[in-house]
C-alpha cells in the first residue's frame, strides 16, 4: 500500500512540476582538478562521455580559489555559460536542479556510490576509460545499465557541499570522466558553451560634464553624428543623449536585457551578467540593486584600463554606448563591421520625451 502510495505521489510530483527522469539515466562529475583551464578541458571531456553512453550530464559547478580565502567557491555553471545551446548537443542539467528535482527519487542516499578508477573508493571501474570513440561507450552501458545504475557519479572534493556521496576523496584527485589534456575529438565541442552579457559605457568624468553644457549650442557635438546624422537629419543632440539620467539608464538596460531572454524563446535566462565601462562613476550599486530581481550580476574591471574595456564591450552581446563620445563610438564601429547590436542612451528620443527633452534643452 505505501509502495503505492509512493507511486501515486511520485506521478503527481512529475506531472505537476513537469520533470522527466532520463531513462537512460545520469552522470555527476567534480570537476576538483586544477583551476578554469583544466576545468573546461574536463567538461568538455564529460560532455564527450555522456554523449557517448546517451545519459544526461549534470553540469557542476565552476570550483573557484579566490585570493586570500581559505576554501573554494562554487559557481553555479550557468553563471558565465549559456545552459541552452549546450542542449543542441546533449542533454544537460545543472547541478542544483539535479539535486533538488532528480536526485532525491533517482539517486537516493543509501545508493550514492562513488565511481573511482582505482582501489580508491567504492565502485572501480578499471579497466573501463572514457574514450567512448573507441567502442568503449558498449562496454561502460554493459557493465552498468541505466536500470541498475541511474547515476554514475565521479567523486571529489565539490560534492562535500552538496554531501551527495557518503564516499570522499579528501585530496585532489581527477574527478571527471575525462582525460587531461582534453581529447582530439572532444575539442570542437567547445562551440556549444556560449556565454551572454550586456555591456554597457558610462562617460561620466567631470571633463564630460564640462562638454555637455555645450550640447545646446553645439547640438553636434564630438561624436553626436553617430546618432543624429552629420548634417541633423536625424535630429538635436540632447542633454540625456550625453549625460543620460539614471532613470534612463536602468530602464533602457532592463529593457534590452527583456527583450533578449524573450528573443531566447525559452526558460533560461540568457543575459545573466552586465559589464559596466566608465571613465568615472560606475553606478555599481545603483545598478545591483536595480538588476537584482532580474538576477543580473553587475561586473566591472578592477583596474582601469581603457583597452580592456574596448576589447570587452566589442564582445558583448548588446552594447549601450553614448552618441556624443567617440570612445562610445569606437566601439559601435567595430560591432558594426562584426554585425554585432548597438544602441545608444536616450537615442532615439522617445515620443512622449521629445517635448520635454526639447524643454530641458530649451532652458
Ligand atoms: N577605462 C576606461 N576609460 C575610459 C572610458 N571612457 C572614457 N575613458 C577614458 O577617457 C578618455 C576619453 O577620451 P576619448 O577617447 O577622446 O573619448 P571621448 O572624450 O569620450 O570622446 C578615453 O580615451 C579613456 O582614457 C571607459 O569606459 N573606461
Ligand atoms: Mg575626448
Amino acid at each position: 500500500m505505501k509502495f503505492i502510495t509512493n507511486l501515486l505521489f511520485l506521478s503527481f510530483f512529475k506531472l505537476f512540476c513537469s520533470i522527466e527522469f532520463d531513462p537512460l539515466g545520469y552522470i555527476v562529475y567534480c570537476p576538483c582538478m586544477g583551476r578554469f583551464g583544466n576545468q573546461a578541458d574536463h567538461f568538455l571531456g564529460a560532455l564527450g562521455f555522456a554523449h557517448g553512453l546517451n545519459r544526461t550530464l549534470v553540469l557542476p559547478p565552476w570550483v573557484e580559489y579566490r585570493y586570500g580565502e581559505p576554501k573554494s567557491i562554487q559557481v553555479p555553471f550557468d553563471t558565465y555559460f549559456k545552459v541552452e545551446p549546450l542542449k543542441k548537443y546533449h542533454k544537460i542539467l545543472v547541478m542544483e536542479e539535479f539535486m533538488t528535482k532528480i536526485a532525491p527519487y533517482e539517486w537516493p542516499e543509501y545508493q550514492r556510490i562513488a565511481f573511482c578508477y582505482m582501489a580508491r573508493g567504492s565502485e572501480f571501474y578499471s579497466p573501463l576509460h572514457y574514450d567512448v570513440y573507441h567502442n568503449m561507450a558498449q562496454q561502460w552501458k554493459d557493465r552498468y545499465p541505466p536500470s541498475k545504475w541511474p547515476v554514475l557519479a565521479f567523486t571529489g572534493e565539490t560534492f562535500k557541499k552538496y554531501n551527495t556521496v557518503k564516499f570522499l576523496l579528501t585530496h585532489n584527485y581527477l574527478g571527471a570522466p575525462a582525460s587531461f589534456p582534453v581529447q582530439l575529438e572532444n575539442r570542437g565541442l567547445q562551440k556549444y558553451l556560449e556565454c551572454a552579457f550586456v555591456g554597457i559605457h558610462l562617460r561620466n568624468g567631470i571633463d564630460w560634464v564640462r562638454a555637455c553644457e555645450h550640447i545646446p549650442e553645439s547640438p553636434n557635438l564630438f561624436a553626436a553624428a553617430q546618432c543624429v546624422g552629420y548634417q541633423n537629419e536625424k535630429g538635436n543632440a540632447t542633454s540625456n543623449m550625453c549625460l543620460p539620467s539614471k532613470e534612463t539608464i536602468i530602464r533602457q538596460i532592463k529593457r534590452v536585457i527583456k527583450s533578449i531572454n524573450n528573443l531566447a524563446n525559452n526558460n533560461d535566462r540568457t543575459i545573466k551578467s552586465l559589464y559596466v565601462a566608465s571613465d568615472s562613476y560606475h553606478m555599481l550599486d545603483d545598478l545591483r540593486i536595480a538588476l537584482k530581481r532580474m538576477k543580473v550580476h553587475v561586473f566591472k574591471y578592477d583596474k582601469s584600463s581603457p583597452h580592456v574595456d574596448l576589447a570587452i564591450l566589442g564582445k558583448s552581446n548588446h552594447f549601450i554606448g553614448n552618441c556624443i563620445s567617440s570612445f562610445s563610438a569606437f566601439v559601435k564601429r567595430e560591432r558594426d563591421a562584426k554585425g554585432f547590436p548597438s544602441s545608444f542612451w536616450a537615442f532615439p528620443v522617445e515620443k512622449s520625451n521629445k517635448y520635454n527633452s526639447f524643454l530641458h534643452d530649451e532652458l
